[in-house]
């Protein structure tokens, strides 16, 4: 696919992704009424790009999985997470952000009580979601479970929480690069790699399949990291929809570390092991491919 054709590829399946969303969104409006749902459709619905929800229904799709309308509802539960995350993020304790995807951050429009509290009704809200829609994919209920715990283990102390607080403790530090690498691979890369795990367990294929996909999966998602703190150092809010803040926050970045120059190489490093972690599990995913690419050329 060429950049157009990926752009308008992405367009489509985050309408899809952002169809199921919504189904869950209105669920819980239901079931917790309109004050905090209202917190919730704020922090879940704004426009992000979708791209780990993406990663997992592209990853079932090029590793056989055929059940297109069923598969949203699985990715649904890890934008959900990333939701979660981004409400936190930006509270004045961590990053302290009053611009999120080109709108007000939550907190920022209802106050800092209900978002910590919404965004915490989104963590064992998205483990209902994964439970009772993985278990209609080909994986049925074991691997459901089994999918449960991958989303799990990615978003926690061992995956994303444990890269946040490495964050936050690297705040005014020089971290090396190592310290960088294991700070991203845990914030960024556990998630964007545990949604490829997942669209590829749902399909049911064999283990050494999806740790290639994991790998795969922890190559772009340094990748994504370097674009990340590339378009901090460059764009402007206008463009990013956020306001840059690496600098503010006097953070370590692959930019900081690197140069812009040196950064872009790491990135595209990153992009090559991604390809030969695909190559090395035999699969034949031309989409998976050119998402690797895409993930360093993007412009926000
Ligand atoms: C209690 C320590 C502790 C943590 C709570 C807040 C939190 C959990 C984790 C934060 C993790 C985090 C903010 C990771 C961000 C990674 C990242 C690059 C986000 C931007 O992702 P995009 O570009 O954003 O995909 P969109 O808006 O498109 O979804």
């Amino acid at each position: 696919m060429g950049y157009l054709e990926l752009e308008e590829y992405l367009r489509s399946e985050a309408l899809r992704v952002e169809q199921a969303l919504d189904q869950v969104v209105t669920l819980l409006e239901l079931e917790l009424g309109s004050d905090i749902s209202a917190v919730i459709r704020h922090g879940v619905m704004s426009r992000g790009k979708r791209l780990r929800p993406i990663l997992c229904a592209t990853a079932y799709r090029e590793c056989g999985g055929r059940r297109e309308s069923a598969v949203y509802d699985l990715a649904a539960a890890i934008e959900m997470i990333h939701a979660y995350s981004l409400m936190h993020d930006d509270l004045p304790c961590m990053d302290d952000a009053d611009l999120r995807r080109g709108q007000a951050t939550t907190h920022s429009v209802f106050g800092e009580e209900m978002t910590m509290r919404a965004a915490a009704a989104l963590i064992p809200a998205a483990t209902r979601q994964v439970l009772s829609s993985a278990k209609e994919l080909e994986c049925g209920v074991s691997g459901s479970k089994k999918i449960a715990k991958d989303l799990l283990e990615a978003a926690g102390a061992g995956g994303m929480v444990g890269g946040q607080w490495l964050d936050l403790l690297g705040e005014d530090q020089i971290l090396d690069s190592e310290e960088l690498n294991q700070l991203h691979q845990l914030k960024t890369g556990a998630l964007l790699s545990g949604s490829l795990v997942m669209g590829a367990r749902a399909a049911g294929v064999e283990n050494e399949m999806i740790s290639g996909l994991k790998n795969y999966g922890r190559s772009i998602g340094l990748a994504f990291q370097i674009a990340d703190d590339l378009l901090d150092a460059t764009q402007s809010a206008e463009s990013l929809g956020k306001n840059p803040s690496d600098l503010d926050l006097n953070k370590s970045t692959y930019v900081s570390l690197h140069g812009l120059e040196g950064a872009r190489a790491h990135a595209r490093t990153c992009v090559a092991d991604a390809l030969i972690a695909l190559e090395s599990i035999d699969l034949d995913a031309p989409v998976l491919r050119d998402l690797a690419r895409y993930i360093i050329e993007r412009e926000k």
